[in-house]
């Protein structure tokens, strides 16, 4: 096994990413490998994708199928070896079906690529195991060295970040058939093994470009479905009675846990990325969504293991559940997967609230602790004003963006420090979950405005870019001449692709944390410290003298 996709990889003298029987998340390397080969075959595929529309054949299944797939092999996604191996089956099935769709238009249709014709060797676990041996990411380090390795490792998960949110999008109604031809020609590209530094920094700024595209139709999903969202309180404490707990990032998924709820007496809370819920009209109209319960995914062992009722884990971050003894009461959706757990096809949650109904519940109310979520695009660029005033008026110094992925490392007590320590008079936005880290703290405001704002999940990066933008516009100069500093945490893929965004949009001296990437080596690092400005976290005092005197 390799893969030193998350912030988590281990990294001692001897070895540079988990590469020994089990990942430091609790991935086998069984299910790394075929993961490797999953991601083999669906290059294949978009190869083949990517051909088909030279010949303006374009199958929205397919479409939809290759980046959902990839979505599986995110850190903390999908454990289950034998789902990974029928993802694999599945994208080649619909590569086969493709290629004949072409050589039915055109007899002679052939593809010069080496995954176009890629087959399973066999039914035997162990067997796929050791042909994923071939396309393990790491394969040609020998030959290629670690900035190339590195720079290509940088493509595939900051597109495998970018694939998360189209699925995120497409669960919403919202695609664009050029986003997905971007992804199969960049998929397929990758499948060829490039090893040209100028043209992988070029792809990696494409795929940050992409994901700009894929933030703002996800946007559009969710406030077109579910309302602009607008700051709205949300209880953190429990309130008695039966209840369930949703996890991740599909509102979709909520909405309809909440209208299949209604009138049964079970309360529904928020868990983790999924707390920005209740700033959405049409989801706090339910009264059953009672509030928000937890912090950090990587709390979920305790925090799990002590909630009466069962969970649903809509999107990342699962853990082993085995661990707090939860198994029973966890349940997988989507591209979820933990081998033994219960996973839910379909819409009908009819089985989990049943089990809600038989499981204990809250026996009583806690004493409420409000926090205040909803700070969507529309809210933000509502205030555009206000911040310009409070700036010409002196009131307000700066504001520090400091968000990201959450994740166990003792180092990231960084982020708690950080925004406690930001002056009075400046603003600390936020999102994604590395937010639980201070949101439960009083902040206290500025002339009425909050000095902590929440916009959201993860994509909800895409307005706090929009804002930023609509500053830069109404003041007349740049993004980057505003008083706005980013601090950002990251853990995985997703928060990688937004990385690239932030970099392919120009955005620069952003500061991250805890640690480099392990796939980065210091050349590359000096390379984007070079270009952008980007630099890592070093101690809280210094990074706030810094930022506030650039
Ligand atoms: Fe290791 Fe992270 Fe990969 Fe898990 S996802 S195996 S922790 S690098
Ligand atoms: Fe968190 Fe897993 Fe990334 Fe959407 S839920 S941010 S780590």
């Amino acid at each position: 096994m390799f893969c030193v996709q998350c912030e988590q990889t281990i990294r001692t003298p001897a070895a540079n990413g988990c590469s020994y029987a089990q990942g430091m998340c609790g991935k086998t390397a069984e299910t790394s490998d075929l993961q490797d080969l999953l991601i083999a075959t669906l290059q294949g595929l978009s190869a083949w994708a990517d051909k088909a529309r030279t010949y303006d054949l374009i199958d929205h299944d397919i479409d939809h199928f290759a980046p959902r797939a990839f979505f599986s092999t995110l850190t903390n996604v999908n454990f289950d070896s034998l789902r990974i191996v029928g993802y694999a089956r599945e994208a080649i099935a619909k590569r086969e079906a493709l290629k004949a769709a072409c050589l039915a238009i055109d007899p002679r249709a052939s593809l010069d690529h080496p995954l176009a014709d890629l087959q399973l060797v066999s039914d035997d676990l162990g067997t796929l195991q050791q042909q994923a041996a071939s396309f393990a990411p790491n394969r040609d380090k020998a030959l290629i060295g670690d900035n190339i390795l590195g720079l290509r490792l940088l493509c595939l998960y900051g597109l495998k970040g970018a694939a998360a949110y189209m699925e995120h999008a497409h669960v919403l109604g919202q695609y664009d058939n050029a986003l997905y031809a971007t992804y199969h020609r960049i998929m397929a590209w990758l499948g060829t093994w490039p090893a040209d530094m100028d043209a992988l920094l070029a792809c990696a700024m494409e795929i940050g470009q992409m994901n700009f595209s894929v933030m703002r139709i996800l946007d559009s999903g969710e406030t077109n479905t579910y309302g602009h969202p607008t700051p709205t309180q949300v209880n953190v404490k429990a309130v008695a009675g039966k209840c369930i707990l949703i996890s991740g990032h599909d509102l979709k998924d909520l909405y309809n846990l909440l209208q299949q709820t209604e009138g049964t007496g079970v309360n529904v809370y928020t868990h983790g990325e999924m707390l920005p819920a209740h700033g959405y009209p049409e989801l706090r109209k339910f009264k059953h969504l009672v509030g928000n319960y937890g912090s950090g995914w990587q709390n979920q062992q305790v925090e799990f293991a002590r909630f009466p009722g069962p969970i649903v884990m809509t999107s990342n971050c699962i853990i082993d559940p085995m661990v707090g003894a939860y198994d029973a009461r966890i349940w997988t959706r989507s591209i979820v997967g933990w081998p033994g757990v219960k996973h839910l096809e379909g819409d009908d949650f009819t089985a989990v609230i049943q089990q809600a109904q038989q499981l204990n519940g809250f026996p009583y109310s806690e004493i409420e602790h409000l926090i205040t979520v909803g700070f969507g695009r529309q809210t933000l660029t509502g205030a555009a004003d206000t911040l310009i005033d409070l700036v010409s008026r002196e009131k307000l110094r700066h504001v520090f963006l400091v968000g990201g992925c959450d994740g166990s490392r003792s180092e990231r007590s960084y982020f708690t420090d950080f925004a406690t320590q930001v002056p009075h008079d400046c603003l600390i936005l936020t999102l994604a979950c590395g937010k639980y880290r201070f949101n439960k703290l009083d902040f206290g405001d500025i002339e009425g405005l909050p000095r902590l704002i929440d916009a959201g999940q993860c994509n909800d990066a895409y307005s706090a870019i929009i804002l930023a933008v609509t500053l830069a516009e109404k003041l007349g100069c740049g993004v980057n001449d505003l008083p706005l500093s980013l601090v950002l945490s990251w853990f995985e893929q997703k928060a990688i692709v937004i990385l690239l965004t932030l970099l392919s949009l120009g955005v620069t001296n952003i500061v991250t944390g805890p640690t480099a990437p392990a796939f980065l080596t210091p050349d590359l690092l000096a390379v984007l410290n070079e270009k952008f400005g980007l630099r890592q976290v070093t101690t809280v005092a210094q990074d706030m003298q810094q930022l506030l005197s650039a």
